[in-house]
């Protein structure tokens, strides 16, 4: 039977102003996940939010908060993005010297680990860590901002780690992130994945859009 795909709308697509409402809009529409991009101004050009905000927005929603740092040193800001009600930590292995440790770092904070790979960034990264984490992220964009073009490029990496995943025998989560629409979203499903984060696709139209919005993005065609 197929795995239910799973819609983490990526919450950098929001109305900041009222995040709070959106967060609780978005899980009344089905979210699985609330996907939380942090960016430093470092590792991307780009600066969103941090461990403070995600504290406040915590009360907002039960789902969990799949949180997405592409911030480079990773492993200072560990124990408060645990503390704040993170649930998944997923970082660059690139971030840091020895992604190994950072695994460690996090598991020990209670957290589940996910490992992001940049179009960039070869599968073999992989290797010597697969066994020890619970989600791979894979970027279908240049990480840093939203509302970018899905690169098709990435499928066929795509193909390539759920072979890897499947070979574990390991309920590793694939993530997809960057560009899933109406249309992408169908590519990445039938290249594997089985999370797909969508920001641009999911708030658009307006809160009373999102719960379709979300729902087409999850149906398979
Ligand atoms: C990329 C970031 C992503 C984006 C993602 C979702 O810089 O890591 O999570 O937020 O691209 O936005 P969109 O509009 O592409 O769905
Ligand atoms: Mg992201």
């Amino acid at each position: 039977m197929d795995k239910k795909i799973k819609i983490a709308p990526s919450i950098l697509a929001a109305d900041f102003s009222k995040l709070g409402e959106e967060i609780s809009a978005i899980t009344i529409a089905g979210a699985d996940y609330v996907h939380v991009d942090v960016m430093d101004g470092h590792y991307v050009p780009n600066l969103t939010i941090g461990p403070e905000v995600i504290k406040d927005i915590r009360k907002c929603t039960k789902i969990p908060f799949d949180v997405h740092l592409m911030i480079t040193p990773v492993n200072p800001l560990l124990e408060d993005f645990a503390k704040s009600g993170s649930d998944i930590i997923t970082f660059h292995p690139e971030a840091e010297d020895n992604p190994k440790a950072t695994i460690e770092i996090i598991k020990s904070l209670g957290c589940k680990v996910g490992i992001s790979l940049n179009p960039s960034t070869e599968i073999n990264v992989l290797d010597k860590i697969i066994e020890d984490i619970d989600l791979i992220l894979v970027m279908t964009v240049v990480p840093g901002f939203g509302g970018q073009s899905f690169m098709h490029d990435q499928l066929e990496k795509i193909e390539n780690i759920r072979k890897l995943i499947d070979a574990t025998g390991k309920d590793i989560e694939l993530e997809v992130d960057g560009g899933i629409n109406f249309e992408t979203s169908q590519l990445a499903i039938n290249a594997g994945a089985d999370v797909l984060v969508a920001g641009t696709s999911t708030f658009q139209g307006g809160q009373d859009n999102y719960a379709n919005n979300i729902s087409k993005l999850r149906s398979r065609s």
